[in-house]
């Protein structure tokens, strides 16, 4: 489809209608694409991942592709286990390739996009790029965007494109501000939190300057089960007044498309869930040392259930919602309603929006496409941890680690005009920590790099000198810190240069 000729760029035997690529792009009506392109077979390819935690890169067409490899259960809750191969690129909702001009000229990149929302399957291979929908039950995305152009100008340009699809559409809703620092629980008491560990940094949260106190996982009585557990003896409410009362907004995390076997919603209507052949809940994932299950969105008795879920937690005083494992309700199986398994994420999506209109919703576990427009931020990588790296996760980048976290995030920045992106927490503390003090920086650079900022060292963990950090953060992320990209890793925050590209 896509040749050069004397420098220009031209589509070859595409659609009627379609134009010679330019700075702009092309808009594609067709269930499929094969565009044959130029690119070296070394050339860097750009990989997108499916969900928030799906491993997404700047990587090279002659390498191994760009995802978890080698463990069945992290592919199933981190990637499109469905759609998975080893076999080639694969690249969800866009792909890019670099291709050469003339020795010593920055290259220019070939951009395939699925435009309206939703993700499209993208292979980047030697010679052509095939693109095609998520899969057969999925109405085809029909419309593509293809681009050619420096790498600014095509991502800027694939970005404008996108949100103006989205818009003609009416799926643009309107956004919540952006909430400011958020201290969370999760990233120092996992699932030991309680209601005393919460009570014990309400005080110095309010003098750090956070503005949000977000509780994550291990407050409720099971996955599936939505009520306070004996950690937190007086309820959800009483704690969340007393975050409110000193001036911050509470936050609450819940994955309200998932169930374990054991929860009372599983057990009571196995017939709410998304299953397989065999009639049986179809698995969703794996965590907490088993599998879960995920509720069928296209079935009202099932959508009803997410809904009061949603609402009753939102009306314990919750402003802040950081809704989890969202990619379940996506997986494939049978629905009570035939339609594409995204559209069906999408219904499960507006509900949950629509059962808390007041609350900030951040969205994790996401599938991204079909998620920009409706959500207010998006986790764009795999969770952080106080170390950088580990042998383990080379091999899975979808692992904890602070490397895979910043990976994926800067990979992701052309999304930071649709939606808010959370890069995961910073990390201040040493205690407990292996970062060193050049690396905890680099975590809070690339918070205040993309404006949604937050932390999880409690403050008691915490020395004179970090607790001072933490409070710099937290002031530099309200007063919004003026921040220049200027090339793919190099940032200008407040006037400082920061140039990640020697982290990744
Ligand atoms: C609570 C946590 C935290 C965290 C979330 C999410 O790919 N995975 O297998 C995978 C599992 C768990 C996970 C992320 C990825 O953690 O990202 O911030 O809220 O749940 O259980």
């Amino acid at each position: 489809l896509v040749t050069r000729e004397d420098s220009a760029w031209r589509l070859i035997g595409a659609p009627a209608g379609t134009r010679a690529l330019g700075g702009a792009g092309v808009v594609v009506e067709a269930p499929r694409l094969n565009i044959t392109h130029p690119a070296a077979p070394d050339a860097q390819i750009y990989r997108h991942g499916w969900t928030s935690w799906s491993p997404t890169a700047w990587w090279r067409l002659d390498r191994d592709p760009w995802r978890v490899w080698g463990n069945p259960e992290r592919t199933a809750t981190a990637e499109d286990a469905a759609t998975d191969t080893a076999e080639r690129h694969r690249s969800y909702l866009l792909g890019a390739i670099a291709v050469p001009r003339a020795v010593g000229e920055e290259p220019l990149y070939l951009l395939v996009g699925a435009l309206g929302g939703a993700s499209g399957l993208i292979d980047l291979l030697p010679g052509r790029i095939e693109a095609r929908p998520l899969d057969s039950e999925d109405p085809a995305p029909g419309r593509w965007w293809i681009g050619v152009g420096a790498e600014d100008e095509v991502f800027a340009a694939w970005t404008r494109a996108l949100e103006g699809s989205l818009s003609e559409a009416g799926r643009l809703l309107p956004r919540r501000e952006e909430p400011g620092p958020v201290w969370s629980s999760w990233y120092s008491w996992f699932e030991e939190v309680s209601a005393s560990a919460i009570d014990a940094e309400i005080g110095p949260a309010q003098r750090s300057g956070y503005a949000v106190l977000q509780i994550d996982d291990g407050w409720e009585r099971g996955i599936g089960d939505w009520e306070a557990n004996d950690d937190f003896p007086e309820g959800m409410g009483a704690i969340a007044e007393r975050i409110r009362a000193a001036g911050m907004t509470p936050g609450l995390w819940i994955a309200p498309f998932i169930a374990s076997a054991e929860s009372p919603i599983a057990l009571d209507h196995p017939e709410y869930f998304v299953s397989d052949e065999a009639g049986a809940p179809a698995i969703a994932g794996y965590n907490w040392g088993a599998p879960y299950y995920a509720l069928d969105c296209t079935r009202p008795e099932a959508l009803d259930w997410v809904r009061d879920t949603v609402s009753r937690v939102a009306s314990w005083g919750y402003g802040y919602l950081k809704l989890d494992f969202l990619n379940a309700a996506a997986i494939p199986g049978s629905r009570h309603r035939r339609v594409g398994r995204e559209e069906a994420y999408r219904t499960g999506l507006h509900a949950l929006r629509e059962s808390a209109p007041e609350c900030y919703i951040m969205a994790s576990g996401a599938v991204i496409a079909p998620s920009i427009g409706i959500v207010d931020g998006m986790r764009v990588g795999p969770d952080t941890a106080p170390y950088w790296d580990n042998t383990e996760r080379k091999k899975d980048p979808s692992g904890p680690g602070v490397r895979n976290a910043l990976r994926n995030s800067l990979a992701r920045f052309w999304l930071s005009s649709l939606t808010d992106i959370d890069p995961d927490v910073a990390i201040c503390r040493t205690h407990g920590s292996l970062l060193s003090e050049e690396a905890c920086q680099i975590t809070r650079d690339i918070a205040l790099a993309t404006g949604v900022v937050g932390c999880s060292d409690p403050d008691a963990w915490l020395t004179d000198p970090e607790r001072e950090r933490v409070a710099e953060l937290c002031a530099s992320a309200r007063r919004g810190a003026r921040v220049e990209r200027l090339s793919r890793y190099r940032f200008s925050i407040d006037s400082r240069l920061v140039d990640f590209e020697p982290w990744i």
